[in-house]
């Protein structure tokens, strides 16, 4: 699709001089609104569940930097615990008493995770459990799902989701045969699937729990269940990816919410509070391999940055059970209300959530694989993003991504941005 025709807008100008200096002109591709067919809007600033560009055009934000933002833009307190932070260094490299507290509350929320290791990244992070888990198991292959996305780990790129599901590409060049070899693809939602995978030299089944990144399609009753039983009856581990769901969907995550325990899980976005950091955890005799206590190697300058760690504290602080019950009410009140607007205009859509977390397919059916994600109306999603920017609302600018309904965004956010819903499903037409 091509994008809008420019204007002589400020975010134009520096788009113009962006894709001279940046590749596509950004630093990470599902910013880029190609998909959506308009060029990306420059942000200058961001307060609760507001953004204003640098034309100051402001707009309701749901992508909230993609998950972190659990809080909303530049929450005082987690301003105000970044500042303090800065103020008696940025960086050490040696490790500090907040780490130690940072760990302890993971573990309380998220009794799974009996040991922590932190990274900038939920790619590093992904990275890593892999490489613990082929070294406990002494395995090397990865069962993954479809249209799941695990960062941009070499062998987990092909039939992923996220960007390369927005960008239509079935994998990347430059990921070495060996490593896309080391990687078992199996439909989302299809036990028979799982049970007719070859298991031979296999360490771990990896799984978003709730998958995200080909727009948010839950486990259907009994997978996640049937994804533990099956790793133990072969012996692998099985790893949660829960980068989106962490601290989301519940206190302590999917795992809390579906009620089964991984052996690792992989954490990012709330865990660095809208700074960049991630973690891995699990286990303690599986985590007690990683270097220096054990022998597999894993490491990282800024891991465990003070002024991430100061702002994932004052994030969780803010995470008590009123908040998801509000969290919880948000979402279902802003779900029902797209559903509502959107038969209005006699648009069929399916608006799929868990608290937290919202697609709104262009699909006439319910969406529970890859493959019914990818049969979408992109073109119509595309236009109806571009009526939703138009009217001051910033969805994800992809089918194939969540929308991050925030603590910031009030009753009145969320009735103002179903008006713009309506009037945008309204522009599109039926389907
Ligand atoms: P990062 O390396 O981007 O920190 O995390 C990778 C990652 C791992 N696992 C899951 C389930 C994820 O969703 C992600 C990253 N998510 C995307 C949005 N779908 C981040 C945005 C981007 O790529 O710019």
């Amino acid at each position: 699709m091509s994008a809008a025709p420019s204007t002589t807008s400020r975010s134009a100008e520096i788009y113009a001089r962006a894709t001279k200096l940046l590749p596509g002109g950004v630093n990470s591709p599902v910013r880029a609104m190609r998909s959506i067919g308009r060029d990306p809007i420059f942000i200058a600033s961001g307060s609760g569940p507001v953004i204003t560009d640098v034309d100051g055009n402001d707009y309701i934000d749901y992508v909230c930097s993609w998950g972190p933002l659990i809080l909303g833009h530049a929450h005082p307190a987690v301003i105000n615990a970044i500042t303090e932070a800065a103020h008696r260094g940025t960086t050490f490299g040696a490790p500090t008493e907040a780490e130690v507290t940072l760990a302890a509350e993971v573990g309380q929320r998220v009794p799974s995770v009996q040991m922590l290791r932190m990274t900038s990244s939920g790619t590093e992070a992904t990275m890593s459990a892999i490489r613990l888990a082929r070294a406990v198991t002494g395995r090397e292959k990865i069962l993954k799902f479809a249209g799941a996305y695990h960062g941009h780990v070499d062998g987990l790129l092909a039939e992923a989701g996220s960007g390369l599901a927005t960008q239509g590409l079935p994998a990347s060049p430059g990921v070495p045969k060996t490593a896309a070899a080391a990687t078992t693809i199996v439909p989302w939602n299809d036990p028979d699937a799982l049970h007719k995978t070859d298991t031979g030299d296999l360490a771990a089944i990896l799984v978003e729990p709730v998958p995200a990144n080909m727009g948010v399609v839950p486990p259907e009753p009994g997978f996640l269940e049937l994804l533990r039983t099956r790793a133990d009856e072969i012996g692998v581990l099985l790893i949660f990816d829960e980068v989106i769901t962490g601290f989301r969907v519940a206190r302590g995550g999917a795992q809390e919410h579906y009620g089964v325990t991984p052996d690792l899980t992989i954490m990012g976005k709330i865990v660095g509070g809208g700074l960049p950091a991630a973690a891995y955890g699990g286990r303690r005799d599986l985590m007690e391999r990683i270097a220096p206590a054990g022998d597999v190697y894993q490491a990282g300058t800024l891991s465990g940055n003070p002024l991430a760690v100061a702002a994932a504290l004052a994030t969780l602080s803010h995470l008590n059970d009123a908040a998801y019950e509000r969290l919880t009410a948000t979402t279902e009140q802003l779900a029902t209300g797209l559903r509502a607007a959107a038969k209005g205009a006699d648009r069929a859509v399916q608006v799929q959530s868990l608290p937290g977390l919202l697609t709104v397919f262009f699909s006439e059916q319910p969406v529970t694989n890859y493959g019914d994600a990818a049969n979408c109306d992109t073109e119509a999603y595309g236009a109806w993003c571009r009526a939703l920017l138009a009217r001051g609302v910033y969805p994800p600018p992809s089918q194939f991504e969540a929308w991050f309904p925030s603590l910031a965004h009030t009753s009145g956010d969320v009735q103002r941005t179903i008006e713009a819903a309506a009037d945008a499903f309204a522009e599109v037409g039926p389907a």
